[in-house]
């Protein structure tokens, strides 16, 4: 399973680092994992979506990097604003897009920036989350029943929310003994009014209990519950094997990790922002704290 591409920039002087670091965070890149040690450091800058485009023929743009906004007109007046240069001056396209380039910091090459013109795609309004997590907060409830695999599941989840942008300091983990606790400390969590999503992690094994099925439906149902009765999302990153081989694939070796999956879909359900704030059965104190935060951010962002 690949996890992330990455363009690479790697200037010679401390400064053209930070120029570049400065530049993508002024565009609205978030600012991912970052490290600094005795050999290196960096900093990841995160977007939504990317992957590699392979194009031939006519109208590419001349570029080593090209990113797609929802109005390149006002991030050409933010790139402006900020004293970024301007290497082509924002035109109209005539595959229906506006666009400008940028030259980067520290000669690092060329950024495109567009964005299509409203009229050019006849969209359907989808509402749809964004693999976005800076400024989200995450509750982890987390299974110590066969944690052998519970804890590389655990891995996979903060990885995946670290990956998508979720600070540490905003993700809180609660150990509970098994599976069947799972949905309870869940529940709590989302009820604390502290978090924007939920994610569930245990591991049921057929052969280590006689009332497998019994315990799996139960889990499932009481985190499906705590989700509708909340109003918050719940991800679930419950494995529910034949055996203990079957577990350790599904934990991050053959076929990728489920906490890893269940923290993408906790972070798009976040963003999706799923009348959580207006749950029917949320305490008055967790809702008073939540619309207090919610007033703390949007002032931060203006
Ligand atoms: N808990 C698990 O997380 N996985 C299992 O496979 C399991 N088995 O096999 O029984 C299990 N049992 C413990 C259960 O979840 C409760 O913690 C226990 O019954 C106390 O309430």
């Amino acid at each position: 399973m690949i996890k992330s591409i990455h363009k690479l920039l790697v200037p010679k002087r401390e400064a053209d680092f930070h120029a570049l670091v400065d530049f993508f965070d002024g565009l609205g890149l978030a600012r991912g994992e970052s490290w600094k040690g005795r050999r290196s450091q960096g900093i990841k800058l995160h977007v939504p979506e990317a992957g590699v485009e392979i194009g031939m023929g006519r109208g590419f743009p001349e570029a080593d990097l090209v990113v797609e906004c929802d109005s390149a007109d006002i991030l050409y007046e933010v790139a402006k604003h900020r004293g970024f240069r301007i290497a082509e001056e924002i035109v109209d396209c005539d595959w229906g897009a506006r666009m400008f380039t940028l030259e980067l910091p520290a000669g690092a090459g060329r950024l495109a920036i567009f964005s299509y013109n409203e009229d050019w795609r006849a969209k359907p309004q989808v509402g749809e989350g964004k693999l976005n997590a800076s400024g989200k907060r995450f509750g982890i409830a987390v299974s110590r029943f066969n944690a052998f695999i519970t804890e590389r599941l655990l891995a996979g989840a903060l990885d995946a929310l670290r990956r998508a942008g979720a600070r540490s300091q905003h993700i809180q983990v609660v150990r509970v003994p098994g599976a069947f606790e799972v949905p309870l400390a869940a529940r709590t969590l989302a009820r604390s009014g502290k978090v924007d999503a939920v994610i569930c992690l245990a591991c049921i094994i057929r052969g280590e209990t006689s009332h497998y099925e019994q315990l799996a439906n139960e889990v499932t149902r009481g985190i499906g519950q705590a989700a509708q009765e909340t109003g918050v999302p719940h991800a679930y990153g419950v494995l529910t094997c034949d055996s203990l081989e079957q577990a350790i694939d599904r934990a991050g070796l053959k076929l990728g990790n489920k906490g890893w999956d269940a923290a993408l879909s906790a972070v798009e359900m976040a963003s999706l922002r799923v009348a959580s704030r207006q749950s029917p059965v949320a305490s008055k104190a967790g809702r008073r704290k939540q619309e207090a935060g919610g007033r703390r951010q949007r002032r931060r962002r203006r």
